[in-house]
């Protein structure tokens, strides 16, 4: 049997989703159709089918320069193309961080960012937005020669004088090479470009799979952006070293400080130990060579502080060569193949799950409150026919007795309605003050504050007690926004206690919130300010408060990512907090408005009774259809998440 592979692996994880897909549209699909389905599920339903959609798998490779990352991405995703696609040579070789990923939207192109922009405010993110701070250079896909000379701009540098490279943040007066360049000819070689796109319809690339090459020598420390949001997100973490060089003091220093700190999360973190080809000897036998490798990851394996069997050995070029000429011996002697396993083993599972978990939730969440709702109604319709049946045979007089019943209940619930009137509005002013804590307007009117603040002063002192400052402000806002969650989620309890109790309302625990994952992200953030603040001063002399003020921007952006989010998912949590009461309340009302029609038109009439009863018999059988069928549905979906092997034959069956 053929072992499976990275490119086997990864399309059967997209089949998986696709068929997942299919089965949580056929849930909304249907709500919509039964008009089941309130405006917070369609919401919920939605954003999950456009998370599934949009879903990508990321994984970025990391080393110091010439290790051999952009050779490895090659050897693992591009070899199909016979040649090398990113540019891969001796010396600093990728000079910007390179995402590879495809969206139909846009032609294949490479599209880089000019270097200059670094002296503009903004952050990546920020200029991915403007397509027009990018260069474009279209990627013609039938000429492998053309593309490859077009990618070779990765490589591209400019020169520069010291206060231009100081400008960017890219100088190093301690690196003896910059200090003799500049003082050859005062000039210093820079890169040209600061960030590229390339957007390139390979088939793992289609399906959701984005790749980041990042270019060695400190670049991950002059890019904010790589260190506070690109790695950490990333799904898994290629580290490399290499075979020619030993661990180098530089490569300790880039996984201590950019690898290391990712640990605990379950996210895939491979160390790789590249250019084993180097310890190859033809007068040793295969088994002294295997030592002398096994020796050496060990050792490497050691100086990281890492189990040694979490060092793979490999030959990138070899295993591009290999697979380019079809020589599956020297693709085995490459080790390539166990590394992919590896990597497949680690990376698949774990994105799987983080899939699976967010969309069991939500569709849970839907189907629990649906199922409720016919439930209940099912309920009432019962109650209704029971009324009805014993009322069968009774005279006028007597009906009209009964029709007190409904009568009372519907004053009852009336009474009921005004305190949930009441309680809507105290809910509403709760709402306020939590969106005043948490709102984006404090938080943007924080962030000019401490710009101001880092503006004016002059001292490194001054700038610390700025950014100090704006940590506590924005933790003490999410701490008063977590009281008023805590507050507003007791006040919601004790009503629909009132109401389960008081008007036979079904019992619903509402959701637990809370922002803790929020104020975690805000504590990694501040920590890494702190560490970036000390290694700037150590690095630099001139500048510094200019340099300081751009990572704040970069910070505050991510920033704003945080409180978005956290405001977006408070948002949601307060329309599902109220939202099962103001459905069960509305559902109430129309039934006893029903039955009290009911029992009055059998006072008018009572020969329709027969009737009647038959009529409700009817919508019972609908409603237990509906549940039927939700549950059909729910199961369909729950089969497609826990399916472990027929990704493929699911995608074709649902
Ligand atoms: N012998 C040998 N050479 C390799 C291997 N992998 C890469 N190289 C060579 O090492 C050099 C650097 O490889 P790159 O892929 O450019 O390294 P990189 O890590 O991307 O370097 P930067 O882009 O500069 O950060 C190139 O000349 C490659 O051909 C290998 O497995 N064996
Ligand atoms: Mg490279």
């Amino acid at each position: 049997m053929k072992p499976s592979t990275l490119v086997d692996e990864f399309e059967h994880y997209s089949a998986w989703r696709d068929a997942l897909y299919v089965r949580v549209e056929a849930l909304r699909n249907w709500l919509s159709t039964e008009r089941l389905g309130d405006a917070q599920s369609d919401m919920r339903l939605s954003h999950l089918l456009g998370r599934l959609q949009g879903d990508t798998l990321n994984v970025a490779f990391v080393a110091e320069f010439s290790r051999g990352k952009s050779e490895l991405i090659n050897a693992i995703f591009f070899s199909d193309y016979r040649q090398r696609v990113l540019p891969s040579s001796a010396g600093r070789t990728t000079m910007c961080p390179t995402e590879l990923y495809y969206t139909p939207l846009l032609h294949p192109s490479l599209r880089l960012l000019p270097i200059d922009t670094k002296a503009r405010d903004g952050s990546i993110v920020d200029f991915k937005r403007d397509p027009s701070a990018w260069v474009e250079f279209p990627l013609d896909l039938d000429s492998a020669d053309e593309m490859s000379a077009t990618l070779m701009r990765l490589a591209d540098t400019i020169d520069v004088d010291a206060a231009t490279a100081e400008a960017y943040g890219l100088i190093n007066p301690d690196d003896e090479e910059t200090a003799r360049s500049l003082e050859r000819d005062g000039y210093i070689a820079i890169p040209r470009w600061r960030h590229a796109l390339i957007n390139f319809p390979h088939p793992l690339l289609k399906q959701g799979l984005v790749i980041l090459d990042t270019p060695g020598l400190n670049a991950i420390g002059t890019e904010p952006e790589l260190t506070l949001s690109m790695l950490p997100s990333a799904h898994a973490v290629l580290f490399l070293l290499s075979a020619d060089t030993g661990v180098t003091k530089s490569d300790i220093e880039i996984w201590r400080q950019y690898l290391a700190p990712l640990q605990g999360a379950s996210r895939a973190r491979l160390v790789v130990l590249n250019k084993i080809d180097g310890l190859w000897d033809d007068l040793k036998s295969v088994a002294e060579v295997d030592a002398v490798i096994a020796r050496q990851a060990a050792s490497s394996a050691a100086l990281l502080d890492l189990p040694a069997s979490q060092v793979y050995p490999v030959s990138a070029q070899k295993a591009l060569v290999a697979k380019v000429r079809n020589d599956p011996e020297l693709l085995v002697k490459s080790r390539l193949p166990e590394l992919e396993r590896a990597l497949t083993q680690e990376l698949i599972p774990y994105k799987k799950e983080l899939v699976s978990e967010s969309t069991q939730a939500g569709v849970e969440d839907v189907v629990v409150k649906v199922t409720e709702l016919l439930e209940t109604r099912l309920a009432t319709l019962q109650d209704q026919v029971d009324e009805l049946e014993g009322l069968r045979g009774k005279n006028r007089d007597v009906i009209q007795h009964m029709m007190v019943t409904p009568n009372e209940d519907k004053q009852r619930f009336d009474r009921g309605l005004q305190q949930f009137n009441a309680l809507r509005s105290v809910f509403a002013s709760q709402v306020e003050t939590l969106r005043q804590r948490l709102g984006m307007e404090a938080l943007h009117n924080e962030v000019r504050q401490t710009r101001q603040a880092m503006e004016k002063s002059h001292f490194s002192i001054g700038l610390r007690e700025a950014m100090g400052h704006f940590f506590r402000s924005l933790d003490d806002n999410l701490g008063a926004s977590a009281s008023s969650i805590q507050e507003i989620r007791e006040m919601m309890t004790a009503m629909y206690q009132k109401f389960s109790d008081e008007h036979g309302l079904a019992a619903v625990n509402p959701p637990d919130f809370s922002l803790n994952k929020y104020r975690k992200e805000m504590a990694r953030l501040e920590r890494i300010f702190d560490e970036r603040f000390n290694t700037i001063f150590k690095m630099l002399t001139l500048g510094q408060q200019q340099l300081t003020s751009r990572f704040f921007e970069t910070l505050a952006s991510k920033v704003v990512q945080v409180f978005e989010l956290a405001n977006s998912e408070t948002e949601s949590w307060l329309k599902a907090l109220i939202a099962p009461m103001e459905t069960q309340v509305r559902e109430h009302k129309t039934q006893l408005k029903r039955r009290l029609e009911s029992v009055s038109r059998i006072h008018a009439a009572t020969e329709t009774l027969d009737e009647r009863i038959a009529e409700l018999e009817v919508t019972m059988a609908t409603v237990s259809d509906q549940l039927d069928n939700l549950a059909r549905i729910n199961t369909r979906i729950v089969d497609a998440l826990s399916d472990e092997t027929a990704g493929t034959r699911l995608a074709q069956t649902a």
